[in-house]
């Protein structure tokens, strides 16, 4: 079906029509080149490929049929939003379009040109009004994560209604009860945009779904990482499965990569790989990746490397926890069992974070990884000044480290798969005199 069966829709909810069907025909074209090119792709991922033909299309209809019920749809560019809350009163909580260059000349006309792309980015959208998810949101969900987001959130609610939230930089007791109060406000915003209180039983019901989801996600995870002999899913559907999750309704999003995961379990038994033996194997640490940024998934596995997980929020951050529901029988406990649980995102703008560099040394080990990325997006201060600690604690283990930063555009391109392959070439000569001392 696709956009052009949703134009009415689409020019209703006031996005600039023409415009859009320009950018949804690159998209896909850039899918096309990227995804649909690769060899032995599991099944699984034809229903991915026809939500991605659908993304702008059945879905924004989906969002908008909620509306029309009055269910909230909220918009957002961070993983510290409640989501649970929307979704138990039944509505759509989702990412917004933030990973092209296409709309970041736009932007810099409102925003300094020196600050991360996917600020940038997003702000972009909105004022082209070429973003149908920003479009059908209530609002959008800002939060006081690092300075740039911070500041843009007063120029964005010029253009849409922005709700802040308040998140701390650190994470002392007092910091906490703070956490908890703005979710409390949080919910209560929700039920301001939808005219009903919200009962315990639908939050606790939005909650539940909401843990399911991360649940398949990291079985997604450990199936593309935890089997050193076996790669049963490229890097880069991986990653596409888990930017989906930000945009996809929860239920069948589940199903669906249950379903996935059924699959690949049988193709590592069966050894199924789509790379050859020996790949070398990789994480990558850092900023999320929003779609349509898969410039660096594409330049490692079309160089001879394989990615096994993401150590972002489009990635491990946002499904390695889950809400303890045991024993929740009021609203306190469960605003309290909340706050736990975003408290443990191990966001660079936390001080101090060595939970994250703790963390991702586990990781390492647990997978057998040949080696890591640390890839920031240009201009994130708090990822790019953390990255120090975190490359000196993997120095100290002897774990082979490559820093790439980069933006969106495509001149960079070229440069990232020469150090990529470079990078590739010391860690296949690591492995091989590692055998060969082993014989
Ligand atoms: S919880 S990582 S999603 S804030 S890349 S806009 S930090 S300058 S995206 Fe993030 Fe939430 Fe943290 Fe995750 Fe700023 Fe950095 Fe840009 Fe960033």
């Amino acid at each position: 079906m696709g956009v052009e069966v949703h134009k009415e829709l689409l020019s209703s909810i006031g996005l600039d029509v023409e415009k859009h069907a320009k950018m949804m025909g690159m998209g896909l074209e850039a899918y096309q080149n990227q995804f649909l090119s690769q060899k032995n792709r599991p099944e699984g991922m034809k229903y991915f490929d026809w939500f991605m033909s659908e993304i702008q299309g059945e879905r924004i209809a989906e969002i908008n049929k909620l509306r029309a019920e009055k269910k909230p749809a909220v918009g957002t560019f961070c993983i510290f939003v409640p989501e649970e809350i929307v979704v138990g009163a039944g509505g759509a909580c989702y990412g917004l379009c933030g990973g092209s260059p296409v709309t970041i000349p736009d932007a810099e006309t409102e925003l300094p040109r020196n600050i991360c792309p996917l600020i940038k980015s997003a702000h972009g959208f909105k004022l082209q009004r070429t973003c149908a998810y920003t479009q059908s949101s209530d609002f959008i969900y800002g939060e006081t994560t690092c300075e740039a987001k911070k500041k843009s959130w007063e120029i964005l609610d010029k253009h849409h209604p922005v709700h802040v939230m308040n998140i701390p930089h650190m994470k002392r007791e007092k910091d906490l009860k703070m956490w908890k109060e703005e979710i409390v406000e949080f919910k209560e915003h929700i039920e301001e945009v939808t005219g009903k209180k919200l009962s315990l039983e639908e939050m606790k019901e939005g909650t539940r779904i909401v843990n399911e989801k991360r649940e398949a996600l990291l079985r997604l995870d450990a199936l593309r990482g935890m089997n050193p002999e076996v790669l049963p899913i490229s890097g880069k559907d991986g990653l596409f499965v888990t930017q989906m999750g930000f945009l996809d309704d929860p239920v069948r999003y589940t199903k669906k990569v249950n379903e996935l995961c059924d699959e690949l379990e049988k193709r590592v038994e069966e050894k199924i790989s789509v790379f050859p033996e020996n790949t070398p194997r990789l994480m990558v640490l850092g900023t999320p990746f929003a779609p349509p940024n898969w410039k660096l998934h594409t330049a490692v596995e079309t160089t001879g490397g394989a990615i096994i997980n993401e150590e972002s929020c489009i990635g491990h951050r946002y499904y390695k926890d889950n809400v303890d529901l045991k024993g929740v029988e009021d609203e306190d406990t469960l605003m309290g069992r909340l706050m736990e649980r975003y408290s443990d995102i191990d966001c660079a703008c936390f001080t101090p974070n060595t939970p994250r560099i703790d963390k991702i040394l586990q990781m390492y080990k647990d997978r057998k990884a040949d080696g890591v990325i640390y890839y920031t997006l240009s201009f994130c201060h708090t990822y790019n000044v953390e990255g120090h600690l975190v490359t000196e604690a993997l120095e100290k283990e002897g774990i082979p480290c490559l820093v790439i930063e980069s933006d969106y555009s495509p001149e960079d391109v070229g440069q990232i798969k020469t150090r990529v392959e470079a990078f590739l070439e010391s860690l296949t000569f690591k492995k091989k005199a590692k055998a060969f001392k082993s014989k």
